[in-house]
């Protein structure tokens, strides 16, 4: 089947090489392939868009395209991804039964970490989002499609979340009660979501809105090249892509680790991702951005568990699960990992203070 929708982009030009293609990566949402020409140094990045999530991709092609056209006049040696185009010439190919696919050439000898590995890493990774964010400064945000209405809006987010509470599944709402309870009193990040879109003091910015670790390609010599999966970059905030950051990189403990014990905030990737982050965005960033920098992390992490939990009282109808509980174990990490992110916050803060 694959090799059908294949056909459509100009990949393999011999005709009698063969194709392998194998299934690559770990995002929850796409289906992602790789896809090497056999006895040939060519390889390249399939990818079905999830369609039910994803209304309109020809909104994504569109902010892709904007993208790469302003960063090739202003930026030309800057690595962005783009996709092949079809034989016919779009971006993508839509598959009456399956939906839409895209194809992006593969870098060569590039390689991605599923999680941050080092403090090197870290920063480097960190880095590469906030030159991303940098270098589309002047481009006009206002330009690009929202390809998620409200992705990162917490409020809306925590309205699903008591929404669910009223409207799902009844024995997994009675089963979660003690981690309802918990996220519930944390209610206070949501207000200081609220406020700061209240003051009006943090500027909206060409924001990744997934910055895991996954999502950057790096070189032999583990130095960043480019960001990619860029299906959410849409108008949003600073907090988004380093609170995303922070929620990825401090625990060795993925959001899939089952035993709490391991989760754990690392001070010195802490002080990494600062690093990297403000080595680019410092002087873009205003005095009250600074000040949420912490916030960040608690933001995402909160939104990440409460998106999770709301998804599992829901019969698991996002994100999907590979056993009974799974996007319950997923919220209760993640709340694990935000009470002792919250354990570190005063700590936190002063490094932040030191660095500006
Ligand atoms: P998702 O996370 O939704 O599965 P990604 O676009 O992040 O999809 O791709 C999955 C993985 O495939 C990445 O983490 C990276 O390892 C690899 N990858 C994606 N695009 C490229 C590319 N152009 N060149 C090399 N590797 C890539
Ligand atoms: C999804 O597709 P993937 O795995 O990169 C989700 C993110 C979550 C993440 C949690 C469109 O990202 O918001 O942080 O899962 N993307 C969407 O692993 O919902
Ligand atoms: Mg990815």
């Amino acid at each position: 089947m694959l090799e059908e929708i294949l056909k459509n982009f100009p990949l393999n030009k011999t005709k009698d090489r063969r194709l392998i293609v194998t299934p690559f990566g770990s995002g929850l949402i796409n289906r992602t392939w790789k896809v090497q020409v056999k006895d040939a140094n060519e390889s390249y990045i399939l990818q079905n868009i999830n369609s039910g999530i994803f209304k309109n991709p020809a909104d994504i092609a569109q902010n892709i395209r904007n993208i790469s056209n302003y960063l090739q006049k202003h930026y030309p040696d800057y690595l962005f991804m783009s996709p092949i185009k079809t034989i016919s010439g779009e971006e993508m190919y839509n598959d009456s039964v399956s939906g839409y696919y895209r194809v992006f050439p593969f870098i060569q000898n590039s390689t991605s970490f599923d999680t941050a590995e080092s403090p090197v890493l870290a920063r480097e990774a960190a880095q590469q989002f906030a030159r991303f964010t940098k270098l589309l400064s002047g481009f006009d945000v206002q330009l690009l499609k929202i390809t998620l209405p409200h992705f990162h809006d917490l409020g809306l987010r925590y309205k699903q979340f008591l929404q669910t509470l009223e409207t799902g599944n009844p024995e997994r709402i009675k089963q979660s009660q003690e981690l309802i309870t918990w996220l519930l009193e944390q209610k206070n990040i949501v207000d200081t979501y609220e406020l700061i879109l209240k003051e009006n003091k943090i500027k909206t910015r060409v924001t990744h809105h997934d910055t895991k670790c996954s999502n950057v390609l790096f070189d032999e010599n583990n130095q960043g090249l480019c960001v990619i999966d860029l299906d959410t970059i849409m108008p949003g905030y600073f907090i988004s892509d380093v609170g995303d950051i922070m929620r990825t990189y401090l625990s060795p403990a993925s959001e899939e680790e089952k035993d709490f014990s391991k989760i754990e905030i690392r001070v010195v990737y802490f002080k990494a991702i600062a690093e990297g982050y403000l080595s680019e965005m410092k002087d873009e960033l205003n005095e009250t951005e600074i000040q949420y920098f912490v916030y960040a992390g608690k933001f995402l992490m909160y939104m990440q568990a409460i998106r999770f939990l709301t998804d599992h009282l829901n019969d698991d109808i996002y994100y999907g699960a590979k056993y009974e509980g799974h996007n319950y174990i997923r919220a209760k990490n993640q709340s694990v990992l935000l009470q002792k992110y919250m354990e570190k916050e005063e700590l936190l803060n002063g490094i932040i203070i030191s660095y500006v």
